[in-house]
């Protein structure tokens, strides 16, 4: 596919040339047309990137792209507890200051990723979470963290993960703050939040709900049972993110099964984002032009869906380039072609972000862009 070629590319090019001198010294390639921010705002919708800011002081070109790109960010790392806080009460917020003012300086929003995350709890604090008083240390980040970015952080995923299936009836993870706070430790968060940022929006942000997959129908009703509990009670929820990590291993996507739980989340009252999209690829030994036409079309397809959805206010990407993904490509994907590579080459990167490894735009920008277009 060519990005180069139509009209409208051309016409849009000299528009967006003239609007920021930034802008002048993205690749021209991806100049070509107006930026996804731009078509998104045009329908009330925002789309931007995880960052870690680290990248964007090292390369000029991915910083220039991403301003061009995004009217979001979100802290791919710098927020979450385990970064900011390595021993007890000792703040370190270089790295989330550096995006925050970055952010701020070119007028871009930044979601609050993500406080209470399993995977994401200080070495020192395991123990002391079981004390007493345990809640206090919690209650210390979210102080921290608020008091520091209140003014700059309008979203805040306060609960990350909370569902896990095979281990309760209720569907809720096993996790640290369940054993040391009970059920009740997401509410107890979402108040806490409420309390220290009355005006911010206040999420729940889950993986796994996709597909349609028996593990995936589970977590799916696992989750709304769990909003549902939330509302009943009056607990202060506004919005669920869908992290929607694509994967081509896992079948065929649902607009039945997909858009009738989006519907359910609406018909709560919340509104949506898809907050960490990205898509792991499966056949590897395909031509690059046919992987990246797969990850497109799935893409395009889940896009589709999920637009259909007007409580859907914004779409994340999980990193704006393959150069940056946390998606690797693993042993076990490598083995299962025992004859392929065998000149030395290698699959490379996966290949599940708009832009490529070189930042040229792929089929999965152009997905991005006419799902978007094709909207209301
Ligand atoms: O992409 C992130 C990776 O670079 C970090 O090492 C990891 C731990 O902080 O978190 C990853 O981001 C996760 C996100 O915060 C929550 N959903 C799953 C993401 C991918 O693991």
């Amino acid at each position: 596919m060519s990005y180069r070629t139509t009209r409208r590319q051309v016409l849009s090019s000299a528009i967006v040339a003239s609007v920021s001198s930034a802008r002048l010294t993205v690749d021209c390639a991806q100049a070509a047309e107006e930026p996804l921010s731009g078509a998104f705002s045009r329908n009330n919708l925002y789309f931007g990137s995880a960052v870690r800011i680290e990248e964007v002081v090292r390369n000029q070109d991915f910083r220039n792209l991403l301003l061009h790109e995004c009217d979001y960010f979100t802290p791919e790392v710098a927020l979450k507890w385990a970064a900011v806080e390595r021993s007890p009460g000792s703040f370190n917020f270089t790295s989330m200051d550096a995006l925050a003012n970055f952010a701020l300086a070119n007028r871009k929003r930044l979601c609050g990723h993500t406080l209470l995350w399993h995977k994401s709890v200080p070495h020192w604090a395991t123990a002391l979470l079981f004390e007493k008083d345990g809640w206090r240390i919690v209650q210390r980040y979210f102080e921290a963290a608020f008091s520091r970015y209140g003014h700059a952080i309008d979203r805040w995923d306060v609960v990350n993960e909370p569902i896990e299936t095979g281990y309760r009836m209720d569907g809720l993870r096993n996790s640290i703050f369940l054993q040391a706070f009970g059920t009740d430790y997401v509410a107890r968060a979402l108040w806490e939040a409420r309390q220290l940022a009355p005006g911010a929006k206040l999420m729940i942000n889950e993986f796994g709900l996709e597909y349609d997959l028996r593990v995936e129908h589970d977590r799916r009703y696992h989750l709304l049972k769990l909003l549902e509990r939330l509302r009943q009670a009056g607990v202060p929820l506004d919005g669920i993110g869908l992290q929607a990590h694509l994967d081509l291993s896992k079948g065929a996507l649902s607009a039945d099964v997909l858009g009738r739980f989006l519907k359910e989340i609406a018909d709560l009252g919340l509104f949506i984002v898809i907050s960490e999209l990205d898509v792991k690829e499966h056949e590897y030994i395909l031509p690059v032009e046919q992987r990246d036409n797969r990850v497109a079309d799935e893409t395009r397809r889940y896009l589709d869906i999920a637009f259909g959805q007007p409580a859907v206010r914004g779409l994340i990407t999980w990193g704006l380039s393959d150069r940056h993904s946390w998606l690797q490509v693993t042993q076990e994907d490598v083995a299962r072609y025992p004859n392929a590579w065998k000149d030395g080459s290698t699959p490379g990167v996966n290949r599940g972000l708009p832009f490529d490894y070189s930042l040229k735009p792929k089929p999965m920008y152009r997905a991005i862009a006419d799902s978007v277009r094709r909207l209301r």
